[in-house]
């Protein structure tokens, strides 16, 4: 498929996935969004695929946001359309069973920080900056910003981000437990590869149960939790994976996961 505002590139099991509007920083149009639904659908259904790269072309943004010039004009039910669309897409990105890296080359800006939010793992280019300006455009974050910035960081920190507009860089976004780690700048790629494969040599469906649980934490009390990892944790048993790990271990060699 050949995408007007993406750039995808396969490299054995990984994806890298780059937003590609350089000129408008990468913004986010409904284009834009369009063709991330369509991609990531793709992705997920793709089974040799176990993690995904996201970033944005050019050296200066990530994304910088949804495209103001598209949003000026809309009306409430236009408005409440481009969010439940921004909200499908990036649920799909944390509900998938692959794992999402958001790689932060630059500005990461209101829908742009809510895409690296919806990732699974964050790194930062030491020039990244973050900020969920919104409120200084007489609107608040609608592509799940309010919600998991709050769960991530926790409500204070969210309300300050939401309230004041202010950008962080990417050393307080490490602080704020925001992104995983920052790296140098022409480091980002290689080091987002590089976490991403230590993941992809794991079997596939234990990769997805992992992140199905801690997922599940965020969202539920703990007893719920407790529950629903005894669960997960159980069905691992009924994989070809778990006999090969465990068989690999008491045979001191490393498993070979068939990804079953
Ligand atoms: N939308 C559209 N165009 C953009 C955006 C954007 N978010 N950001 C940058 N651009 C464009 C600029 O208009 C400019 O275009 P042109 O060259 O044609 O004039 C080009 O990109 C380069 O930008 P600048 O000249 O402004 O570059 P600077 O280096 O001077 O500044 C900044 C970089 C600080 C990143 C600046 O561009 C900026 O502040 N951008 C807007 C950031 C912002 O407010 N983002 C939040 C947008 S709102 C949002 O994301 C809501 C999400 C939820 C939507 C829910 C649906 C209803």
């Amino acid at each position: 498929m050949n995408y007007n505002n993406l750039n995808i590139k396969f490299d054995g099991s990984l994806a890298i996935l780059k937003i590609n509007r350089p000129k408008a920083l990468n913004a986010l149009n409904k284009e834009t969004l369009t063709e991330l639904e369509i991609a990531v659908d793709d992705l997920n259904n793709n089974k040799e695929i176990k993690a995904v790269i996201i970033s944005g072309e050019g050296k200066k943004a990530f994304v910088a946001g949804a495209d103001i010039s598209e949003m000026k004009d809309m009306n409430v039910k236009k408005a409440k359309e481009f969010s439940l669309l921004g909200h499908r897409v990036f649920n799909k990105i944390e509900e998938s069973n692959k794992i999402f890296i958001a790689a932060v080359n630059g500005y990461a800006l209101g829908g742009g920080c809510e895409l690296a939010l919806a990732c699974d793992l964050r790194i930062a280019a030491e020039t990244a900056k973050f900020g969920q300006p919104e409120i200084n455009l007489g609107i608040i974050p609608g592509f799940g910003g309010t919600q998991r910035l709050a769960k991530i960081v926790g409500k204070p920190q969210a309300l300050e981000l939401v309230l004041t507009a202010e950008n962080i860089d990417a050393q307080k976004a490490v602080e704020l437990k925001l992104v995983n780690r920052v790296v140098e700048t022409d480091q980002l790629i290689s080091e987002a590869k590089s976490l991403a494969q230590t993941i992809a040599q794991k079997s596939a469906p234990i990769i997805s149960l992992a992140k199905e649980a801690v997922n599940f934490a965020l969202e539920h009390p703990a007893a719920e939790g407790s529950k629903y990892e005894a669960n997960l944790f159980s069905s691992c048993f009924s994989t070809l994976d778990q006999e090969e790990g465990m068989q690999a271990f008491l045979e001191k060699r490393k498993a070979e996961f068939k990804n079953e």
